[in-house]
C-alpha cells in the first residue's frame, strides 16, 4: 500500500518503518505524504495505544532529500517546508504517543522528525545533527524551535550553527534522547515502553500528552488552568471509575478507552 513505508500493527501497537534505505531514508515529497497518510490511518484506528517510528538500514532519516531540494525555487521550498511542518505537527499532536526508535543517522529533517515524536530512544549507533547551514539552508521542519525547546537555546545554537554531528551518548547527555540502548535492544526497549503506555488508561494518556503539548508554549498561569480543566475532564471517563475502583478493590484495572 505504501512504497516508502512499512506499516504493521501488532496487538495495539503500530510499527512504522521508513523504508528508503538506498537514500538513507531521506524525506522526499513522497515519504512526507506517505508519513501523513500512515499516521492518519493510525489516528483513525481507535484500538491503537502507541506507535513506534524507526528507519530501515543504517539511518533513521538522513534529512530532507537534498537532490529534490536542489531543484526547488523559493515558492517550492516554502511549500515543502509547509508540508514538512504539517507532518511534524500531525505526529506531535497525534492522540497516542509516538516513540522514535532512532537506529542510525538522524540528521536535519531526520533529527526534526525524531523531535516531533513524544519519546526518543537511541541505539548506540545513532548520530544526531542539524547539518543544514553546511548546505546553505536552515532547519526547515521546525528544528530551530523544537531543538531549542528540548535542549535549551545555547545548545540548539551550538548544534545548528556548527552543524556538528553528535553521538547517542552526547544526545542523551544534553536531553535530546531519553535513553541509549544496544542496537539489538532498540526495538525490544521501545516495545517495552509502548506496552507500558498501552496498559494505562488511554484517555488519561491522551489528555496528559495534550496538556504537556499545549501547556509547554503557554505562560504558567494559562498552562495551569489548562491542566486544571483537563484534570476535571478525566473524571467523566469510565476509565477513571475503573482505575480508581481497581485500586480500591486491589485488582488490575481493565481500561476500555471510554
Ligand atoms: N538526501 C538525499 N540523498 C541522501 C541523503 C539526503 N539527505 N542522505 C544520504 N543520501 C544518499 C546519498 O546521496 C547516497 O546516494 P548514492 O548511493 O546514490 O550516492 C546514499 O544516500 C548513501 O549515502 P552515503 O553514500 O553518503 O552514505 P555514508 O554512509 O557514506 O554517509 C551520511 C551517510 C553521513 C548520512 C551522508 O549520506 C550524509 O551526510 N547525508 C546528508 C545528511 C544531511 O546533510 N542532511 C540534512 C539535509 S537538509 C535537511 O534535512 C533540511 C530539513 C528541512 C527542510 C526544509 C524544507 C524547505
Amino acid at each position: 500500500m505504501y512504497e516508502t513505508i512499512n506499516f504493521e500493527v501488532k496487538e495495539n501497537i503500530a510499527y512504522i518503518t521508513i523504508n528508503r534505505p538506498k537514500a538513507m531514508n531521506a524525506l522526499n515529497s513522497q515519504v512526507l505524504d506517505e508519513l501523513l497518510a500512515v499516521f492518519t490511518e493510525v489516528e483513525n484506528n481507535k484500538d491503537l495505544r502507541a506507535a513506534i517510528l524507526t528507519g530501515e538500514g543504517k539511518a533513521f532519516v538522513a534529512g530532507a532529500d537534498i537532490v529534490e531540494m536542489s531543484k526547488m525555487n523559493t515558492v517550492e521550498a516554502r511549500e515543502f517546508a509547509i508540508r514538512g511542518h504539517g507532518v511534524m505537527n500531525f505526529i506531535e499532536n497525534l492522540r497516542i504517543p509516538v516513540i522514535a526508535a532512532v537506529n542510525g543517522f538522524a540528521l536535519g529533517g531526520g533529527c526534526e522528525l525524531s523531535m516531533a515524536c513524544d519519546i526518543r530512544i537511541a541505539s548506540e549507533k545513532a548520530k544526531f545533527g542539524q547539518p543544514e547551514v553546511g548546505l546553505g539552508l536552515i532547519p526547515g521542519f521546525c528544528g530551530t524551535q523544537r531543538l531549542s525547546r528540548l535542549v535549551g537555546k545555547g545548545m540548539a545554537k551550538y548544534l545548528i550553527l556548527t552543524a556538528d554531528m553528535i553521538d547517542a551518548v552526547e544526545a542523551h547527555r544534553i536531553g535530546l534522547v531519553e535513553k541509549v540502548v544496544a542496537p539489538e535492544e532498540l526495538l525490544p526497549e521501545c516495545e517495552r515502553i509502548a506496552k507500558m503506555i498501552a496498559s494505562k488508561a488511554p484517555i488519561a494518556v491522551a489528555v496528559s500528552k495534550d496538556c504537556i503539548n499545549n501547556g509547554f508554549n503557554a505562560d504558567m498561569k494559562t498552562a495551569s488552568q489548562y491542566e486544571i480543566n483537563s484534570f476535571g475532564i478525566t473524571f467523566s471517563s469510565e476509565d477513571f471509575v475503573e482505575g480508581t475502583s481497581a485500586f480500591i478493590e486491589k485488582r488490575k484495572a481493565e481500561f476500555k478507552n471510554k
